[in-house]
């Protein structure tokens, strides 16, 4: 979109200050994002077209953000936490509705304040994976009190069952007719499939809660300050009821990859026990106070989960011809999915490792 375009998708934002520049930032597979350049004193801006297909209900998606982010900034002002501006994110208004987003006919936008010197890391060291731990128990604890109901932004999204499901129905229609190279993959995945189920199973015996989690913990979701200190967790699109497991888990299916999210190499690719450990810590220090025995003896499970399920989907999604992700290349799903089914083995031969330790942070 040219910029004279999207200049004018800010206006309709309650922003300060002349627009100088819009470019593109970030990397994200889902959203297309921009940083707003403002001049003078008035606050940069992060504009984001919202991907409709993938957030069908933009009212529910923007009501959780708001309601999450108004939660978390009241009670770090109770606390009386400094530099707060810089520890929860703020959205704008829409000036004609109120709303905290603008539809130009044809696609959702929205506007919120540009944090400064903030740095993002693509790995982690162990030092970092306990602030970061600590960080999203306490989001979690943060959250437990919210006085609404969360509206589940994309239904079913880490339900296992439901993903297998996908990938079923994919194999099925075989519809990019790559199904003949990727067998083997699939085959190594129906192995797993009963066992990668059991949240949903516990779930439905009353054994497993949900609570409110980010759905979405990468290293590239959270903002660091310059001297390496967490400041806030971002891209809050996926926040909703879910299993504690998807934090922990889905934040270790990227931080303790020794390789790439989509390496081509898969000997870089192995399960980090230095970052499992010191995240794990971290997390059942902040968290250890809310988690049922069920939650803890199953994080474990969940370091494995995640890598599976996102093979899961990278593979259902190759097999579809590449409809979801963002893709570089032809073959880019493809990899994706080999990358995290690498990473899904060398997490399955650490498990008794991590169950070991688990006991002893007890
Ligand atoms: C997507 O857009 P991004 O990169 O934050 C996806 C996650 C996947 C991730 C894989 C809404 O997140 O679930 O784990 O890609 N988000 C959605 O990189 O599907
Ligand atoms: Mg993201």
């Amino acid at each position: 979109m040219e910029t004279k375009d999207l200049e004018k998708i800010v206006s309709q934002f309650e922003t300060e200050g002349n627009v100088v520049e819009v470019k593109p930032l970030g990397n994200g597979l889902i959203n297309t994002t921009y940083r707003v350049r403002t001049e003078g004193a008035a606050p940069d801006y992060v504009l984001q077209n919202i991907n409709n297909a993938i957030f069908p209900d933009v009212e529910m998606l923007m009501g959780n953000i708001v309601a999450v982010t108004n939660h978390i900034r009241a009670k770090k002002e109770a606390a009386g936490e400094a530099d707060i501006d810089r520890k929860v994110l703020r959205f704008v208004p829409c000036k004609a509705t109120g709303k905290y987003f603008y539809f130009d006919g044809t696609h959702y936008w929205r506007v919120m304040v540009f944090i400064p010197d903030t740095v993002t890391q693509s790995a982690v060291t162990p030092e970092s994976s306990y602030i970061v731990g600590e960080t999203f128990g306490e989001f979690q604890a943060m959250l437990a009190d919210i006085p609404v109901e969360l509206g589940e932004t994309i239904k079913d999204f880490h339900n296992m069952e439901f993903r297998l499901q996908q990938l079923r129905e994919a194999v099925a229609d075989n519809k990019a007719g790559r199904l003949a190279e990727v067998q083997w993959l699939v085959d190594e995945l129906e192995k797993r499939a009963d066992e990668m189920c059991k949240a949903e199973r516990l779930h439905r015996e009353g054994k497993l809660p949900k609570r409110i989690c980010h759905c979405d913990t990468k290293v590239d979701n959270i903002l660091f300050d310059k001297d390496g200190s967490v400041l806030c967790v971002i891209d809050l699109d996926t926040v909703m009821p879910n299993y504690v497991f998807s934090d922990f888990g889905d934040f270790l299916r990227s931080a303790a990859n020794t390789g790439k999210e989509d390496d081509k190499d898969l000997d870089n690719v192995n399960f980090n026990m230095e970052i499992f450990k010191a995240f794990t810590k971290g997390y059942l220090k902040s968290a250890g106070v809310f988690l049922t025995p069920v939650e803890v003896e199953n994080l474990p499970y969940a370091a494995t989960l995640f890598p599976y399920m996102q093979t899961v989907r990278f593979l259902a999604d190759y097999i579809n011809g590449d409809t979801y992700y963002k893709t570089a290349y032809a073959e880019h799903n493809l990899v994706r999915s080999k990358a995290q089914f690498k990473l899904l083995q060398s997490a399955e031969a650490c498990v008794p490792e991590m169950q070991a330790f688990i006991k002893e942070c007890l």
